[in-house]
């Protein structure tokens, strides 16, 4: 019997997770490791424009989402009662740097509510009253602007449910990256493939010498070369 980890997704486009369900990821959730549920945030409102949104307290631009419909969908998903055990994803661009280290850590827990919010985010006391029941986790992916933290909850996903254990075929390629130059900080050395020539360009020598010893030392010399040009503040 495998793992099992259930993810919910609350938003105004519900409609984004559909693609969980083909790829990878729709293996998963055929296999029963993975079970996914996304929801539309207007069910838990009242009016008849099931307004979310709402003009900001202090003045400023654009709208910020309301704080009940949040606490509503919440409470129902979950109840009220604290459980520690359920973690919150909260993609924002104020968030905590989303690192390899959280997908590992989330890929391990058996309940994760993902909050996608749009417009300026989400008024600041549903994260104050989810801190107070459940494990919340701010992160970003980024600093760059997204229209909304969908796209960054689809990307979350994407990371830690591979990690999930039975969810990628080969299992040697997870090994594998946990003794990798990755692991210790540097980007990855460039990857070559069949025809040796193709197109006038050449696999590199070395990688056909079938020599591992060379090979690895030539691979040790590119990671840190492209880490030290694309990503100096890994060095
Ligand atoms: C969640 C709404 C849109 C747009 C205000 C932000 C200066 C606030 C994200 N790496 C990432 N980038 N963007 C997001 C993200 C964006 C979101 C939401 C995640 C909900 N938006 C938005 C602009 C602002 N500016 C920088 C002021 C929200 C992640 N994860």
């Amino acid at each position: 019997m495998s793992a099992t980890i259930r993810l919910d997704y609350l938003s105004i486009f519900p409609d984004y997770f559909d693609v969980l369900h083909i790829s990878l990821l729709g293996k998963a959730v055929e296999h029963g490791i993975v079970e996914v549920h996304s929801w539309d945030l207007r069910d838990w409102t009242h009016d008849r424009h099931r307004t979310v949104d709402d003009t900001p307290c202090g003045g400023g631009a654009g709208m910020v989402m309301k704080p009940e419909p949040w606490g509503e969908a919440l409470d129902e998903l979950l109840g009220t009662e604290a459980d520690p055990s359920i973690h919150i994803v909260v993609p924002t661009p104020s968030g905590y740097p989303f690192r390899q280290q959280d997908a590992e850590e989330l890929s391990g827990v058996t309940r994760i509510v993902f909050c996608c919010g749009r417009y300026e985010g989400i008024d600041h006391r549903v994260l104050d009253y989810a801190r107070e029941r459940w494990s919340v986790h701010e992160l970003s992916l980024g600093d760059y602007v997204l229209n909304g933290g969908e796209v960054a909850a689809l990307a979350i996903t994407e990371a830690v449910v591979r990690l999930v254990p039975g969810v990628i075929g080969n299992p040697e390629s997870l090994t594998e990256e946990s003794y990798s130059d990755a692991q210790e900080g540097l980007l990855e050395y460039p990857n070559f493939t069949r025809p040796v020539s193709w197109r006038g360009l050449e696999v590199p020598e070395v990688l056909m010498s079938g020599h591992h010893g060379r090979i690895a030392q030539w691979r040790h010399d590119r990671s840190v070369e492209i880490t030290r040009s694309r990503r100096p503040d890994l060095i």
